[in-house]
């Protein structure tokens, strides 16, 4: 971690890469390292491939949109947070590739460092855990502004501090977070409790689809593209999803598939317990954590990628 803070502080510039699709975790360590690395006149900015879905969006956020024709970003240093490979970076992911000066932030489960200097700690329950001990370790001070991006990201991150992935060093960190003086009830509100009607009926659609296997121990639930026309639905609505066929009591693997406007299956394994879903996402090419993992199918209906997945998520049973 001094390394990458060496690394970091003796650039001029930063540019700041987030995952496709980016989460809360993504974005608020994003702008939480941007709102330092520009308190110490570092030059940073945040690249994302879309603009912000609207649940991002909680302050004024100024990310750089990939543009079609999109020239290579001219900075001097390229930090990637809250990514576990390079095609996770999406359409400027081509651009970091090429870069000798590459830095990685990071709490998946990584099968190879794709950046010349890595700090990937996946016992982590947030990649926002790390961005604030990097910042506390670096001798940035952290603004109300940053603790409140970093408490977005590890709140969301966690579930509410639900998940395994929480522990002491969690809450000492919120604690310091908490004493910058930010507002977590209105901040939760913001997170928690902003549905729009449209994400309400997707959720409705994904309990329809819901089907159970191996006696009730795995559970699935869909989203298709006619399914996203018939609301108008955006990408985003249907995040908050993925965990939804696991709270049904007695399921302990779940499986959330959305059809991506591409035709390809986007998978979100989740997972209670003791049951290890991640090399599961790696033999269909993706990657993740122990309890909560994705993939992606390529050029198969919904129905085959479900079949195909099952096929595997009961061997674990
Ligand atoms: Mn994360």
């Amino acid at each position: 971690m001094k390394k990458v803070i060496e690394h970091l502080k003796n650039s001029s510039s930063v540019a700041i890469f987030v995952h496709t699709n980016p989460d809360w975790d993504c974005i608020g360590s994003a702008m939480a390292l941007r709102f330092a690395l520009r308190s110490s006149g570092i030059k940073a900015d945040v690249f994302t491939e879309v603009p912000l879905s609207r649940h991002l969006s909680i302050f004024e956020t100024d990310v750089i949109v990939f543009a079609e024709g999109e020239t290579a970003p001219d900075y001097e240093c390229y930090c990637a947070v809250d990514v576990g490979s390079c095609d996770r970076i999406g359409k400027w992911g081509k651009f970091f590739e090429d870069k000798e000066n590459t830095v990685c932030i990071d709490h998946h489960h990584q099968t190879g460092s794709f950046a010349k200097i890595s700090y990937v700690e996946p016992s982590r329950s947030a990649t926002g855990e790390l961005i604030y001990e990097l910042l506390t370790l670096g001798g940035f001070e952290i603004t109300k502004e940053i603790a409140a991006y970093l408490y977005c990201a590890i709140s969301s991150d966690t579930g509410s501090f639900q998940y395994a992935s929480v522990n002491r060093r969690t809450y000492e960190i919120i604690i310091a977070l908490t004493d910058t003086g930010i507002n977590t009830t209105y901040l939760c509100s913001m997170l928690y409790e902003r549905n729009a009607l449209t994400q309400l009926k997707l959720k409705a659609e994904a309990i329809e689809s819901i089907r159970l296997y191996s006696g009730g121990k795995i559970a699935t639930a869909k989203i298709t593209n006619e399914i996203m026309q018939k609301y108008g639905a955006e990408k985003s609505d249907t995040d908050a999803l993925a965990q939804l066929p696991r709270s049904i009591d007695g399921v302990m693997i779940s499986a959330f598939l959305k059809q991506q406007p591409d035709g390809n299956i986007r998978v979100s394994l989740r997972s209670l317990g003791d049951y290890n879903i991640e090399p599961v996402a790696r033999i269909f090419g993706g990657g993740g954590h122990k309890k909560a993992a994705g993939c992606t199918f390529k050029e198969v209906s919904i129905e085959e990628a479900e079949k195909q997945l099952i096929k595997e998520l009961e061997k674990l049973i």
